[in-house]
């Protein structure tokens, strides 16, 4: 089955909407008008692009896109990225004239307003058809690479019967200055991912003004250094913007298409300009562009004949879905059961038995070893079980600790691996790595060092707010990684992470607790995981393996012997320390527990009486983390005391730094008397 080859082959005699006595220019500046008035209705928001890309998205959504509004979830349609989302009234105005029932006139309406679908920037979740949540530019790109890799992937191991789709993104001049679009084109020409369509908004208008004050680069040609197939076309000549995605289609390679536009195109004096970019045009410049464009109908109104060939075009993809349909429930039963167990975002039956396993043999015979290696062991006992896991790390694999026996890479033109080899390109990783989740029937995670989350921070942060399973293992989690010094060594890292809403960020101790957190970053559908793992070796603390304790965020690890004291508070490394600590006090007749507190979050989020048990208010508490201080008042406050970093590390063995900054057990015990 060709689905692709069907629709555009349908596209002349249904898409055009020529049928409905609608023109493309009519269809076009129904974009335009909507965009207008809906940026004037809210006093704020972005008409240019729109306005400008108009052909550009008629084209593709009338002519090439596979989609179909009744079905927003079906697996195998086109995936469709703005990655410039200030434009978002373009997306909007797309999903209301195609016709998604939750788009309605009146969102539009309603844009940028409180409870409206239509926010500022598209929000994924909001309505149907928004794939990813964008505004951050150039993440969209990013994204668009990771669901093109899906896509690959899921073909590999499916088929081209159920998987065969293309991804394209709308990305403008500011997403391609982003970094983050050098990493995320230079990664999709390496693999080749020729299902990838960028058209970009090439109109030569920033914030600022033209391009020109602030770059000349010349995007086709570096476009094509990276191995892309570009072409370049006036983006206001629809039959030619058709014939350059019918050849990017074709090609092997990812496809840029520059198209020529003109900002705000129709706005009779503002057009061409950055007046166009981010402010409503005001009501002469409508009423003016109302004339030019020669779209004489009020506001919000689009007249039935138009909206008909809209419509017309939204139900193309129908028989394609109902084909694909078919082709589903004819193919054998447990492929079919594997493929939507996947794309639902299931897990197996028994996928934590290898885990299970784990905790049981390492508390019977307790290794002294890192957690990336504990978080290693995990993955061993995790991929026989889960072909859903795509592993990655940005060119530190074996610091990471990513790859595990069974496990093969994919590589140009090769998807059948469940590996990917980033290279040393942790945004595009980060925001790939959303595209992957976000296509669905992959669970995507990935390693860098803990302190280049700095790198991945605003796809981490867009994963949080998108809540999607996406596994981020950072390793070199503190001072502890010795030598490699203050440029390598995290200090305000767990704090700027915890600070981000729904995600969990986990720092195990040992085995048995990385064991408990990468079982708890693969049950929760909903959120995004950090797994800060150490660089040094820790001994194996945890005696219990039944309960996964972790799964509390913090628990005693480690009783007082006699009515409690002191209550030593550590995560991680320094759980060790906090256990030490707690012997010295005892052979001085204080006595004191242990808490382990591997994840604020779910601590937070235990009941007030089960913090009290664990944390005693009564007692003297005394956190340890080889980390800054901040937050840490939330468990000390008002007089507790905090055995950590307060500025960067150093460069030396880590024996030797955690005895400079005085994070020992020796600290601790000193910290303790001094207040008690
Ligand atoms: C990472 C990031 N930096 C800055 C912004 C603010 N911003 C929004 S749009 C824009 C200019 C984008 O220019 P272009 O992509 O050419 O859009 P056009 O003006 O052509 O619509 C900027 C700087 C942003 N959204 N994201
Ligand atoms: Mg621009």
């Amino acid at each position: 089955m060709d689905a692709t080859s069907s629709i555009s082959a349908n596209s002349s005699e249904s898409g055009s909407g020529a049928a409905c006595g609608a023109s493309h220019k009519d269809m076009a500046n129904a974009i335009r008008a909507l965009a207008m008035d809906a940026v004037e209705a809210a006093k704020s928001g972005h008409p240019g692009m729109p306005m400008g890309m108009a052909d550009v998205a008629t084209v593709l959504f009338t002519r090439f896109l596979k989609f179909d509004p009744a079905r927003p979830g079906w697996p195998d349609r086109d995936r469709f990225v703005l990655s410039a989302g200030h434009g978002s009234m373009l997306l909007y105005s797309l999903l209301y004239l195609t016709g998604y029932a939750d788009m309605t006139i009146d969102e539009l309406r309603n844009f940028r307003q409180l409870g409206s679908r239509t926010a500022g920037h598209p929000e994924y979740g909001h309505a149907d058809g928004i794939e990813t949540t964008t505004g951050p530019l150039g993440q969209g790109l990013g994204n668009a690479v990771g669901m093109a890799l899906a896509e690959r992937m899921l073909a590999a191991r499916f088929g081209g019967e159920l998987v065969d789709h293309f991804t394209y993104a709308i990305a403008g001049d500011g997403c391609l200055m982003e970094g983050i679009s050098h990493e995320a084109a230079s990664l999709a020409g390496h693999l080749r991912l020729g299902k990838l369509i960028v058209l970009f908004d090439d109109n030569g208008i920033s914030i600022d003004g033209p391009t020109g004050l602030a770059v000349s680069d010349d995007q086709q040609a570096r476009f094509a250094a990276y191995g892309w197939h570009v072409q370049a076309v006036d983006g206001h000549d629809p039959d030619a913007v058709a014939a350059a995605i019918a050849a990017a289609q074709e090609s092997s390679q990812p496809s840029l298409i520059a198209c020529k536009t003109v900002i705000g195109f129709g706005a009779p004096t503002k057009a061409g300009t950055a007046k166009t970019h981010g402010s409503p045009l005001g009501a002469d410049e409508i009423a003016g562009a109302r004339e030019k464009l020669g779209w004489p109908h009020p506001p919000f109104a689009v007249p039935d004949n138009i909206l008909e060939a809209w419509r017309r075009a939204g139900g193309r993809g129908a028989k394609t879905a109902d084909a694909w349909e078919k082709c589903l429930a004819k193919s054998d039963s447990k492929t079919r059961a594997e493929f939507q167990r996947r794309l639902a975002g299931e897990l197996p039956k028994n996928w934590t038995e290898g885990l299970a396993k784990l905790k049981q043999a390492v508390i019977a015979d307790p290794p002294k070893i890192a957690t990336r290696i504990s978080s290693q062991r995990a993955l061993e006992a995790l991929v026989p079980h889960l072909p859903e896991l795509v592993g990655g790390s940005a060119d530190l694999t074996g610091s990471n600790n990513t790859l595990v026996a069974g496990q093969t890479a994919i590589g140009p033109g090769d998807y059948g691996g469940s590996y990917v080899y980033y290279g040393v390109r942790e945004h595009a990783m980060a925001a790939a790595m959303n595209g992957l989740a976000l296509h669905g029937g992959v669970i995507p995670y990935g390693g860098t060092f803990l302190v280049f989350t700095d790198y991945c921070r605003p796809s981490i942060r867009l994963s949080a707010l998108m809540r999607q399973r996406v596994v981020y293992v950072m390793t070199h989690d503190s001072i502890g990684l010795g030598e490699d010094g203050p440029t390598h060594q995290p200090i305000e890292h767990l704090a700027a992470l915890r600070a981000i809403p729904n995600l969990n960020v986990f720092r195990p101790a040992d085995t048995v607790e990385t064991a408990e957190c990468w079982e708890l970053a693969i049950a929760t559908r909903d959120r995004p995981s950090v797994l800060a793992l150490s660089r040094q070796a820790v001994p194996g603390i945890r005696q219990e393996s039944g309960e996964n304790l972790s799964a509390f965020g913090g628990y005693i690890m480690r009783a007082a012997d006699t009515p409690r004291q002191v209550t030593l508070i550590a995560s991680g490394s320094e759980v060790a320390i906090a256990m030490a600590a707690q012997a010295q006090l005892a052979a001085e007749g204080i006595a004191a527990a242990v808490v382990s507190l591997p994840c604020w979050r779910l601590f937070q989020a235990q009941p007030a009486h089960y913090r009290d048990e664990v944390l005693d208010p009564g007692s003297l508490r005394v956190g340890i983390e080889a980390g800054s201080a901040f937050g840490w008042g939330t468990w000390l406050a008002p007089d507790g005391a905090f055995v950590g970093m307060s500025g960067f590390g150093a460069s030396a063995p880590a024996g030797d730094l955690y005895k400079h900054f005085q994070i020992t057990p020796q600290a601790v015990v000193d910290a303790v008397k001094a207040r008690l």
